[in-house]
């Protein structure tokens, strides 16, 4: 049985500026917080940077050659802040400028939509060194400077934008849990660092609307990740612990974007750790998203913690412990190399509690996908686990759909392999397999079997 998506569903796949392109310092770009964190010992698996990576700066044209071939809708990618100012705000690097306008340029050429993220976690170094980052207040004003002068470039161009990729990651595991430049630990600072995120965000989408959105005609968003939470049991403690677990996930986050706060839940735990926002902030936070970015990618039960078990809750980072979860996994569930779950149908569960919570909105799923110990043999990778796990996920959100869901797009995580952060470049997500001595591409069986599923509009 063919199982058809809705007309007009947009299909892509996802890339990150410092994951692939390299060119660390190449034309005037200036150094971001990861440059300077991969330089630190005992930071990254192997000691691996980004500082050449894909060479994506160079290779660009081979790529966008690559992605028509594989019948690509949509191309996700990032902007490096610091390649278009280099010291985070002032001067303009032309070159930054003129790299973005022509990768954007060659995709149109090859009609493939650009989707145009302005923050995937490159914060430009001088504003760490500075400023302290993103716990300065100043950081959402200077951010949304920033997009500016992206808009007035390349917003002519470029019909579908978002601000932050991520802000859980960039708040928890950035400054909670220490995985991720600038490598904090603290259960303080990711309500702040996330407050700075929210209050960039609903500057700059206003800024967007006011002076660009109604001549430039795109629209804008964030895209949030989320996994899912199943309780562990019936109970109703067990399904409270669940819900709360992903409203201290996504509804941190969304929460403030669909209804100008934070949860209740949030604010009842966490007191005066958690910021507030000014009316001003409220009113523009709310509403700010034209559609829901969503990258999903595993699941954990949840419980209501017991006995032993309520001093150490076992979760996601260093401030994991204030929403009073614990979270584990099914033994029988099949891990990837990441040694995250898959559990398909939480992503469709996922999809269901975003519909009925924020009021039916548009989604994408801006990014799923899975690692596995890819290997090339006479020039084939045959990743069957891949072309698993999306068949399986693109399932579950077939069967969102079909109650009711709005998902108008999926984008696969990754189109190339890359620099998987702390990890390093050994765990691979790409549909593209990349040689990183020679830099030579390969498609993967994956790649195929999603250009047929394109091309069909069906599974
Ligand atoms: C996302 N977690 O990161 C990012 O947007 C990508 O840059 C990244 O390569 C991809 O997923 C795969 O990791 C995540 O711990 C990092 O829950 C960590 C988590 C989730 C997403």
């Amino acid at each position: 049985m063919m199982r058809f998506f809705p007309d007009g569903f947009l299909w892509g796949s996802a890339t990150s500026s410092y994951q692939i392109e390299g060119g660390w310092d190449a034309d005037g770009k200036g150094a971001s917080v990861w440059d300077a964190f991969c330089r630190e010992p005992g930071r990254v698996v192997n000691g691996d940077s980004g500082d050449v990576a894909c060479d994506h700066y160079h290779r660009w044209r081979d790529d966008v050659a690559l992605m028509a071939e594989m019948g690509l809708k949509v191309y996700r990618f990032s902007i490096s802040w610091p390649r278009i100012l280099p010291q985070g705000r002032g001067a303009v690097n032309e070159a930054g400028v003129r790299f973005y306008s022509d990768l954007i340029d060659e995709l149109i050429a090859h009609d493939i939509i650009p989707w145009v993220t302005l923050y995937h976690w490159d914060l430009p170094l001088a504003l760490e060194e500075e400023l302290g980052g993103w716990l300065h207040a100043d950081l959402a004003e200077i951010f949304s400077e920033y997009a500016r002068v992206c808009f007035d470039r390349l917003g002519d161009r470029v019909k579908h934008w978002a601000t932050f990729n991520e802000p859980w990651c960039a708040a928890m595991l950035s400054y909670g849990n220490g995985m991720l430049a600038p490598g904090h630990v603290s259960n303080t600072e990711p309500y702040v660092v996330a407050h700075n995120l929210l209050r960039a965000h609903g500057k700059t989408v206003a800024l967007y609307r006011q002076k660009f959105q109604l001549e430039q005609n795109g629209c804008i968003g964030i895209t949030n990740n989320g996994e899912w939470r199943e309780p562990l049991t019936a109970s109703p403690e067990d399904q409270a612990a669940a819900q709360r677990s992903i409203e201290f996930f996504l509804g941190w986050f969304a929460d403030p974007v669909y209804f100008g706060d934070y949860p209740a839940v949030m604010r009842e735990r966490l007191g005066d750790r958690l910021p507030v926002f000014t009316d001003e902030e409220r009113a523009q936070l709310k509403g700010s998203s034209d559609y829901f970015g969503l990258n999903h990618y595993s699941t954990l039960f949840a419980a209501e913690p017991s006995g032993v078990d309520a001093s150490a809750v076992a979760g996601n980072g260093g401030a994991s412990a204030d929403q009073g979860v614990t979270l584990s996994a099914d033994e029988s569930w099949k891990k990837t190399a990441m040694g995250w779950n898959v559990v398909p149908w939480g992503c469709k569960k996922l999809l269901q509690w975003i519909d009925e919570r924020y009021e039916h909105p548009e989604i994408y799923i801006t990014e799923n996908g899975s690692a596995w110990e890819d290997e090339i043999h006479d020039g084939i990778v045959n990743d069957t686990d891949r072309i698993e796990f999306m068949q399986d996920y693109l399932l579950a959100c077939h069967e969102a759909i079909e109650n009711g869901v709005r998902l108008k797009g999926y984008f696969a995580w990754s189109l190339l392999d890359n620099f998987e952060w702390a990890q390093g470049f050994g765990k691979r997500f790409g549909l593209i397999y990349v040689d990183y001595e020679t830099q030579e591409r390969t498609t993967k069986s994956s790649a195929k079997w999603y250009r047929n599923l394109m091309d069909q509009n069906a599974l």
